[in-house]
């Protein structure tokens, strides 16, 4: 006999064990895309408590939709060994690119941040960071859905001792922390410089060098990092993206080890 009881008391139980074991995290990174993925499964890999929060259902970003919906992604030289460690398949181009299936890649990256005990919330957005001593060491967390409703519902707050914004185009949260707390970054002007129009190749190159410690203990990365610091967006090449991750990665480790 199935005890209906029984399996929601298992879903419960095991959710709740996932959240009481991010109260405390070593690196909380906001954006399940594929800057965020890569950082927070290469983190988790070498056994940091990591924690992902992703606003919307499936966690992916803007990857699953390759370019303007046709599912293929483009690849440079440079980012290869990275889909390598992720297992993603990829097919080589007379011209120096690669290209794999974006439904695939995405998979992988997902995957392989779980399988590396990554805590992935999906539904969850982050609404502000907690701020205390000139440094972030914190996420405001609630529900989408209460967000989007507009219900007036008390989010509930988890520590980190790095919080990464790689929540892509909008880089809401780092927006948020220059509105709310007025601090200074380390940007070109000190302030949230704003995304610059289309050009890849320029942009690629940004998206990694802007992807820093850009306030204490908060880091940037992806196209968030772009957003922050004034550089180029890039349309669908997404290796940028990826060493954008891994040096996110190499950054925050450095700091948690630092204290
Ligand atoms: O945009 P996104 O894929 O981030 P990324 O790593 O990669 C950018 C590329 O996908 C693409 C590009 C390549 O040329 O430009 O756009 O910079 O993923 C960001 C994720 O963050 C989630 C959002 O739903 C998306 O899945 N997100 C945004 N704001 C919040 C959030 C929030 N406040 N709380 C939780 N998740």
């Amino acid at each position: 006999m199935l005890d209906d009881t029984k399996v929601s008391e298992l879903i419960i139980d095991e959710y709740f064990k996932k959240l009481k074991s991010s109260l405390h995290l070593d690196a909380a990174i906001v954006g399940a895309g594929p800057s965020g993925l890569v950082a927070a499964t290469l983190l988790a890999r070498d056994g940091f408590n990591v924690a992902v929060y992703e606003s919307k259902l499936a966690p992916g970003g803007g990857m699953w939709g390759g370019g303007m919906m046709f599912n293929e992604i483009v690849i440079q030289r440079e980012a290869l060994d990275i889909l390598k460690m992720f297992n993603v398949r990829l097919k080589e181009h007379d011209n120096g690119y690669y290209t794999c299936d974006s439904v695939e890649c995405t998979s992988a990256l997902i995957n392989s941040a779980v399988n590396s005990k990554v805590k992935l919330f999906n539904l969850v957005k982050v609404v502000d960071t907690v701020f205390k001593d000139d440094a972030v060491c914190g996420l405001v967390i609630n529900w989408t859905p209460v967000e989007h409703m507009g219900l007036h519902v008390d989010p509930i707050t988890v520590y980190s001792k790095v919080v990464m914004d790689a929540t892509g185009h909008p880089a809401e949260l780092a927006n948020t922390l220059v509105r709310k707390a007025g601090v200074k970054l380390n940007t070109p002007s000190g302030g949230f410089e704003g995304e610059r129009p289309m050009n890849a190749e320029v942009g690629e190159r940004q998206t990694v060098e802007n992807t820093k410690e850009i306030y204490n203990n908060f880091f940037v990365s992806g196209m968030a990092a772009n957003g922050v610091c004034g550089g180029f967006r890039m349309g669908p090449i997404f290796g940028g993206m990826l060493l954008s991750g891994q040096k996110a990665y190499g950054l925050m480790k450095e700091r948690i080890k630092r204290g």
